[in-house]
């Protein structure tokens, strides 16, 4: 099995390739850091999709450390430049999901059609399961029928159980029926999957806003948590997106997906800054390991070194 370093290395590689060779071509002509330098940087970050404002607090900070510590070493700049996008990341601090809280603990995961909704609840579903947790599913997308086998699926590969709907069926229903279910069956962690798409998006608001009345009614200040599904491929785009669905509901984590896709994982960096929600999970690829919990320790470093 592979180190979680070194899945993050692989499913990182082209944003990596981006920043690091980009970085490295940088330094190795510079003798001295100066305000081209900066230039250079600032722009490098925002090709990796840190967005403007990030890249501009990021080298504003740079330039401050590099008059305190006399620092012009060129060589020296990846190590600081690390420790400050840490820093950046690190502010806005993320508890470990403490799933003992509520039982069933439900989880509703919410996003934009395709953005990897249900491959991320397959993927949850196995680490969980894996962790000791009882784990089921709630197929609440009924819009289509092929969103159903394809959450069966996911289903029997990561051997949970899923509460099937009729296509069509109201989906606040389905959940409503996965609850009972899942306090019948001992249940200790419930996943709702939901559309990404209906006829009209304010249909699909009023639908996530149904679900949730419906699951808070039944339990505890339920849903527990709602994951935000975000494709890192979209870019900017996706985060307009996003901010939509968080104007809605009330988003408690980010999973950023399709990241081994794209040489712009520098969106984590935008994340932050616009939603002010935590990144909780990052997905690296379409199989059922391929998702880690965020940690920015480890996603800079994977990125720099
Ligand atoms: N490379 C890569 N592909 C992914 C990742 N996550 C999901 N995908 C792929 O993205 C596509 C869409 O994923 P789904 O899980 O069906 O997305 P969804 O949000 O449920 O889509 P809808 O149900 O249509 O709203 C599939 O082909 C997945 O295999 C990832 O982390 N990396
Ligand atoms: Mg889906």
């Amino acid at each position: 099995m592979l180190s979680i370093t070194a899945k993050l290395k692989n499913g990182l590689a082209k944003t990596k390739a981006g920043l690091l060779g980009n970085l490295n071509q940088i330094i190795s002509k510079t003798r001295r850091i100066d305000e081209n330098t900066l230039a250079e940087l600032e722009e490098m970050l925002i090709l990796s999709d840190l967005g403007a404002d990030t890249a501009e607090q990021i080298i504003a900070q740079l330039r401050e450390k590099c008059k305190l510590e006399a620092m012009l070493e060129p060589d020296e700049i990846i190590r600081v430049l690390k420790e400050l996008l840490i820093k950046f990341l690190s502010s806005s601090p993320q508890a470990r999901t403490d799933f003992s809280q509520y039982k069933p603990f439900v989880i509703s995961i919410v996003g934009v059609n395709g953005t990897g909704k249900t491959t991320t609840i397959g993927k949850l579903a196995h680490k969980f399961s894996g962790q000791g947790h009882k784990v089921m599913l709630a197929a609440a997308d009924t819009f289509r029928a092929a969103a159903i086998d394809q959450l069966g699926e996911w289903a029997a590969r990561s051997g949970v159980d899923m509460i099937k709907p009729q296509i069509g069926a109201d989906p606040a229903s389905v959940a409503f029926d996965a609850v009972n279910a899942a306090i019948a069956r001992n249940v200790d962690i419930l996943l709702v999957d939901t559309a990404g798409r209906l006829h009209t998006k304010v249909n699909l608001m009023a639908e996530l806003e149904k679900i949730n009345r419906v699951l808070g009614r039944q339990l505890t200040n339920a849903p527990h948590e709602t994951l935000l599904v975000m494709d890192a491929t979209t870019g900017q785009n996706g985060l307009t997106q996003a901010k939509q669905f968080a104007r809605a509901v009330k988003v408690s984590g980010i999973v950023l997906t399709k990241l081994d896709g794209t040489a712009k994982g520098g969106i984590v960096f935008s994340i932050f800054r616009e939603l002010g929600i935590p990144v909780k999970y990052i997905g690296l690829g379409e199989k059922l390991d391929d998702l880690e919990e965020f940690d920015a320790g480890l996603f800079v470093e994977a990125l720099l070194q």
